[in-house]
């Protein structure tokens, strides 16, 4: 993997896309097309959350999203941003949005493209200048072309992803993705506006030595999570949580470990949505050689019912993931 200081200056997102296009001679395009909206709108993200603390546009909108939580104004100006770059951009035809309790008709019933997308994770850590993520997914829809995009189109297993990815506005913002032909991930360089290739290939490590999970939830986890916990303990593991689902999960495809959102007395099915959280993750964790399971299922293989579901969540090494669930089976 190169350095994101040594690598060279010279492929630019746009250009890594389209030259992947060139080998795909009966591709038509509007993948690349959707990937660079994407991207564009990130960008704008990106600008916004740099200013946040200057332009007073910090904290909480005081409205209410469909998961009952409370909205930060940055959430909604995301939301805001992607709808309409995929709207304008033509190759979506519909959007589910952590942020929306609906299916969002884009207006382009011609469009091939179904986007779910979590336009701003982790937004609690804005007021605290903590990193925050974009995770997306893209399906073929279903639905004939020149139809309204359906339920069917958005309830799709994630196996059926053509593309996904995160953006990680960080120390440095990044774009993560991968059209199932590995994982490549892009350094955004400020002064330029462009995204720069910088972590070609990536590859997550068998195995690790970091466990990432939010341990005050401990008495009210699956006693299989406690002991597998306590067996990271007695590993002398690293603990690292950041509560930015994207920065938690990036550091571990780098460095190699362990994220888990389990059940727990509170979000009884786990607190992530499978549709535009873990499916993207858990594709990406495949591609890199990793492993994404609810604890007992791939969570690729999960059909979703609903827009909104809510899945526990074990992704990281393949080693690791395998020995939670190990812990977790002995239990039952
Ligand atoms: P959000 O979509 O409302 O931002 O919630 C998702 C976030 C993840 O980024 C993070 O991993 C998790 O919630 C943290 O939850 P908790 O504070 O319960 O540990
Ligand atoms: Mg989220």
């Amino acid at each position: 993997m190169l350095d994101r200081f040594t690598a060279p200056v010279g492929t630019t997102l746009d250009r890594f896309i389209a030259q992947k296009q060139e080998q795909f001679p009966y591709a038509t395009g509007e993948l690349s097309q959707l990937l660079r909206d994407i991207a564009l709108a990130s960008k704008i993200i990106n600008r916004e959350i740099n200013r946040a603390g200057l332009s007073g546009i910090e904290g909480a909108a005081g409205q209410e999203n469909v998961q009952g939580e409370s909205q930060q104004k940055l959430d909604v100006v995301a939301d805001v941003r992607f709808t309409r770059a995929l709207q304008k951009g033509g190759e979506t035809c519909g959007i589910v949005s952590e942020e929306c309790d609906n299916i969002i008709d884009t207006g382009n019933p011609h469009a091939k493209y179904i986007v779910a997308i979590d336009p701003l994770d982790g937004s609690s850590n804005i007021d605290v200048n903590v990193l925050v993520g974009t995770i997306f997914s893209i399906y073929r829809r279903k639905s004939p072309i020149g139809t309204p995009p359906t339920m069917q189109d958005m309830l799709q297993e994630g196996t059926e992803q053509v593309a996904a990815g995160y953006v990680l506005y960080g120390s440095s913002t990044m774009l993560v993705y991968s059209t199932g032909y590995g994982v490549n991930g892009f350094t955004y360089e400020p002064s330029l506006g462009e995204y720069f290739l910088s972590h070609p290939g990536m590859k997550i490590k068998d195995t690790g030595n970091i466990y990432s999970i939010n341990e005050g939830g401990y008495y009210s986890f699956p006693q299989g999570v406690r002991d597998y916990i306590d067996y990271c303990k007695e590993e002398e593991y690293s603990g690292r949580y950041i509560g930015s689902l994207v920065g938690d999960f990036h550091r571990n495809m780098l460095k190699g470990g362990i994220y888990i959102y389990p059940a727990t007395s509170k979000y009884q099915k786990g607190k992530l949505r499978l549709l535009y959280e873990c499916n993207a993750l858990s594709f990406l964790a495949e591609q890199a050689g990793g492993m994404a399971t609810d604890g007992s299922r791939r969570i690729l293989n999960i059909k979703p019912t609903e827009l909104h579901q809510r899945t526990p969540f074990f992704v990281g090494s393949p080693k690791m993931v395998q020995k939670a669930m190990d812990f977790l089976n002995e239990e039952e």
